[in-house]
């Protein structure tokens, strides 16, 4: 079926069938997941879908926002708006206290990490009453996007107490291996996790559109001997990551 004749409103456009731009909003998204609208296959330009559809440019409009919103269509300047490649989703396990790298290097996946901060720096407030500095005033902090396999999926922020991460430009991959070669891997974890819209400069960086949905996730880690080694705050993208945890009775 051509696009044209998918888009024609008779099959799917309903007087009582809610706000107009919802329908076309299902409609495409009908399209592209029944692989009418293939990925990277261009969406007709505003002015024709409105002439297909018998919706007005504004309808037209708001439901391509709300595409791009979800994550399923791009806007590319000055060339249109095309279908983006589905992501394939990843299940992360809550019960195994596990690194990004391993994560990503069970799943078959290098990762790589485009630094944003790396160093030491005198603490926040929170670092200092949360990582238990008391007069200490370092603090060695870690910021990067995490890529696998060539795409971004989470922005992280580690601090961690100077005398756990004496050298933050030691960690050229993997925090954890660090720290494990040291001795001071943490052991246990506590995990908060909340929903959030990234917004920019974060989903620049993510490659999502302003807004698009996506995971906050904030980790304090401990030591064998009950002394929090870090405290992490991440950005997962929302359309790349499943949490999964197992529940016994
Ligand atoms: C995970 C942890 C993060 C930890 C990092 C170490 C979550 C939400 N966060 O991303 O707290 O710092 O792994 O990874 O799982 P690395 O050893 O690969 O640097």
């Amino acid at each position: 079926m051509s696009t044209v004749e998918f888009l024609r409103p008779d099959s799917w456009l309903a007087a009582n069938g809610g706000p107009r731009y919802v329908q076309l909003r299902r409609r495409l998204e009908e399209g592209i997941g029944t692989g009418v609208l293939p990925p990277n296959s261009s969406l007709p330009p505003e002015r024709e879908l409105a002439d297909i559809t018998d919706l007005s440019r504004v309808t037209v409009r708001k439901a391509i926002q709300a595409l791009v919103q979800d994550g399923l269509v791009e806007q590319r300047q000055g060339s249109g708006t095309f279908v983006r490649e589905p992501v394939a989703r990843m299940e992360q396990s809550l019960s195994h206290l596990t690194s990004f790298t391993e994560d990503m290097s069970h799943r078959g996946l290098d990762t790589t990490s485009k630094w944003l901060e790396r160093g030491v720096f005198a603490p926040t407030e929170e670092e200092q009453c949360v990582l238990g500095l008391g007069n200490v005033n370092e603090v060695a902090r870690i910021y990067r996007l995490r890529e696998a396999g060539g795409r971004p999926m989470a922005l992280e922020r580690a601090s961690l107490p100077l005398d756990i991460l004496p050298n933050p430009l030691e960690v050229k991959t993997s925090l954890y291996e660090v720290l494990a070669r040291h001795g001071r891997r943490p052991v246990r974890a506590v995990q908060k996790i909340s929903a959030i819209n990234i917004d920019a400069p974060e989903a620049d960086l993510l490659g999502v559109a302003d807004g698009a949905a996506g995971l906050k996730i904030e980790r304090t880690s401990y030591l064998k001997n009950g002394r929090v080694a870090e405290l992490t705050r991440s950005l997962y993208r929302g359309d790349a990551y499943d949490f999964v945890a197992e529940l016994r009775l």
